[in-house]
């Protein structure tokens, strides 16, 4: 992906990263040592772009345009006693039945088993956001009281009116809930890099869920 950003960047909310393991079943996942924070989102949100502009590290998740590439649940491992998760993609029209179960079965393991697991960021594209899964994903955080962050990715595609307007938009949706929160994100130009950042450092500080 071209990384044009010229947004300065606040050095001291930096979150390196390495890649640590690739899980296709629990039984693959690393031992929880550690506070976990897991990116979920539909194929193409940018996902793994959003990884990449995180950590500085354009080489850490693989970015693809064809959609379905992460197959398999990604763990990064951090100097800050906290992993990043990439989660597989959902919604791939592609995507075969079988592969579709497996897809669910694999993810929903994760996020209801994972002790460790202490926020998600949940990635949509600011030019289709809260599309059926995404908003199956809000109901469960919902009903599980579990702390969810919401990016409206690829901000850099819509003019400064649009985008407030889909932002005000999402805040009404997820209105009322201390645990939900919404910005706008461009793993692009690296806008909104800082908030996000600083609710995942919040996240691996405090690893009783908040
Ligand atoms: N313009 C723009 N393009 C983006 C942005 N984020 C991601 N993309 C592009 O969107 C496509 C998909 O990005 P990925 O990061 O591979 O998406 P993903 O969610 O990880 O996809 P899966 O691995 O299939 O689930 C790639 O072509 C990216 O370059 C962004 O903020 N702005
Ligand atoms: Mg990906």
């Amino acid at each position: 992906m071209v990384d044009n950003s010229k947004a300065p960047e606040n050095q001291s909310l930096r979150i390196e990263a390495e890649f640590l393991v690739s899980a296709a079943n629990p039984k693959q996942y690393p031992p929880e040592s550690c506070t976990e924070v897991a990116f979920a989102g539909r194929s193409n949100a940018g996902k793994s772009s959003v990884l990449n502009r995180l950590t500085g590290n354009k080489q850490l998740a693989r970015t693809s345009k064809t959609p379905g590439r992460t197959q398999l649940i990604n763990f990064f491992d951090t100097p800050l006693n906290g992993r990043l998760v990439d989660l597989p993609g959902y919604g791939y029209a592609k995507a075969s039945q079988k592969q579709k179960a497996i897809w669910r079965v694999n993810n929903e393991s994760y996020l209801s088993q994972r002790e460790s697991l202490t926020g998600l960021i949940l990635v949509m594209d600011v030019r289709h956001p809260f599309q059926p899964f995404d908003v199956q994903m809000l109901e469960w955080a919902i009903e599980s009281d579990f702390p969810l962050h919401i990016l409206l990715n690829k901000s850099d595609k819509l003019k400064q009116g649009a985008r407030q307007k889909t932002l005000h938009q999402a805040q009404q949706h997820i209105a009322g809930n201390a645990l939900l929160a919404v910005q706008l994100f461009s793993a692009k130009s690296g806008l909104g890099l800082d908030e996000v950042r600083e609710r995942i450092l919040g996240w691996f500080n405090a690893p009783d869920r908040q």
